[in-house]
């Protein structure tokens, strides 16, 4: 007698117990609890965490990974927060500080990839002389003269720091980025909500509340962020749950973010390099946690610079469906000791999914599939 293949929907023996009642959960489509959350952290047992994530993964998005052809731009490490987690910000009077001119700005957005690109991203440090309206009058001239290229500029953390410095309201201030030509929003800077956590890590930056309070007018006034955690430093478990929860209750109200990405902390020159970096397992435990637990948010990014292309590539197993673009200049991770290439091309990433066997999908920055002519493939290889 033949057998017939083992279904792939088979449900793989659990090695852990205390995953029993998740898997049922998650099989059946029920949020998983805060109490959950807390339990996949402290499971060793990877491959179960794995398989319910990529069910989930494989219900939203079947087989694509999504990646895109983008370009960070840093306009200035000048920064006045002092954060100690970062590695990037520094003070004016730094000789080795750098900050462009608005005319630098314009220029570096092009160089190379400007028939290509689909999405400038756009973060840099709190300069205590550049403006509100310097801001707008910059991203104006971006949208001039890229009038095809989504402008994903500024976490909450540089809004709220640019808008009290106007001494406008939120608000206020986000509707003058919108009107100059910001599109939506990336999700750095939320680093994790615990206060105990960000009076060390971060204290000069606004708090957990601040930042979810930003998001929400954003997402308000329609525009569409991503979010982010930063983990692997002095949270704890608990904390990083929190920190999930926070994140899909405010989902729940406004619908407004798009993907999430979870950042591993790089430790390298920053004032708490004596910490030890995450580990592949920390990082694919990460992603398919933030996969089961962020049942709202359509999206979860492996980021290949933060956590390498091999290890990004085996995210599109744990949960991610997608891996970030080409980037072509990096500064944050960088000055932290990353040492991943600075840019990938296309036909890399095209590469590095099809190896995962995912169905490689570019995007662009609202997800709509990207359709290349010849033309404009050739500016990329
Ligand atoms: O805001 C800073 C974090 C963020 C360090 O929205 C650090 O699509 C690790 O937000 N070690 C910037 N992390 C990166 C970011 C991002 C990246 C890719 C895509 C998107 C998106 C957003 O990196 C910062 C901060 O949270 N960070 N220093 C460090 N030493």
């Amino acid at each position: 007698m033949t057998t017939a293949p083992t279904s792939l929907s088979t449900t793989p023996t659990i090695d852990d117990a205390r995953l029993q009642p998740i898997l049922e959960k998650v099989q059946a489509g029920v949020r998983l609890s805060f109490q959950d959350g807390v339990t996949l952290y402290r499971s060793p047992d990877i491959l179960s965490l794995g398989y319910m994530a990529n069910l989930v993964r494989e219900r939203k998005h079947g087989d694509v990974t999504y990646f895109n052809v983008n370009r960070h731009i840093n306009p200035t490490d000048v920064c006045v927060a002092n954060c100690r987690l970062c590695a990037f910000g520094k003070r004016a009077k730094d000789p080795n500080s750098y900050t462009m001119s608005m005319e630098q700005v314009w220029e570096i957005a092009g160089k190379g990839y400007a028939e290509a690109v689909t999405e400038f991203h756009i973060v840099g440090g709190l300069h205590p002389e550049l403006s509100l309206d310097w801001f707008c009058e910059m991203i104006a001239g971006l949208k001039l003269r890229y009038p095809d290229v989504h402008l994903k500029a500024f976490t909450m953390v540089e809004v709220a720091y640019l808008a009290k410095r106007a001494k406008l309201s939120l608000r206020e201030a986000l509707v003058k980025l919108k009107d100059a030509g910001v599109d939506s929003l990336p999700g750095g800077g939320a680093e994790v909500f615990s206060e105990r956590v960000r009076r060390i890590i971060c204290d000069h930056k606004i708090d957990g509340s601040e930042w979810l309070e930003t998001a929400r007018i954003a997402h308000e006034i329609g525009l569409k962020s991503n979010c982010t955690m930063l983990y692997g430093h002095l949270e704890t478990e608990e904390d990083r749950v929190d920190h999930l929860v926070k994140l899909r209750e405010l989902q729940d109200e406004t619908n407004g973010f798009v993907t999430f990405i979870p950042l591993a902390f790089h430790p390298d020159n920053t004032a708490l390099s004596h910490l030890p970096r995450t580990s592949g397992f920390d990082d694919l435990k990460q992603i398919a946690v933030s996969r089961l637990m962020l049942d709202n948010i359509p999206h979860i990014k492996a980021y290949w610079i933060m956590m390498t292309p091999s290890v990004a590539q085996i995210a599109q197993r744990f949960g991610a469906n997608d891996i970030d673009g080409t980037v072509v200049e990096e500064k944050i991770y960088h000055d932290a000791g990353a040492t991943t290439s600075q840019h990938l091309r296309r036909q890399d990433l095209l590469r590095l999914i099809k190896i995962a066997g995912r169905k490689p999908v570019e995007r662009d920055t609202a997800y709509r599939p990207v359709t290349r002519t010849e033309s404009a493939f050739t500016v990329l290889v």
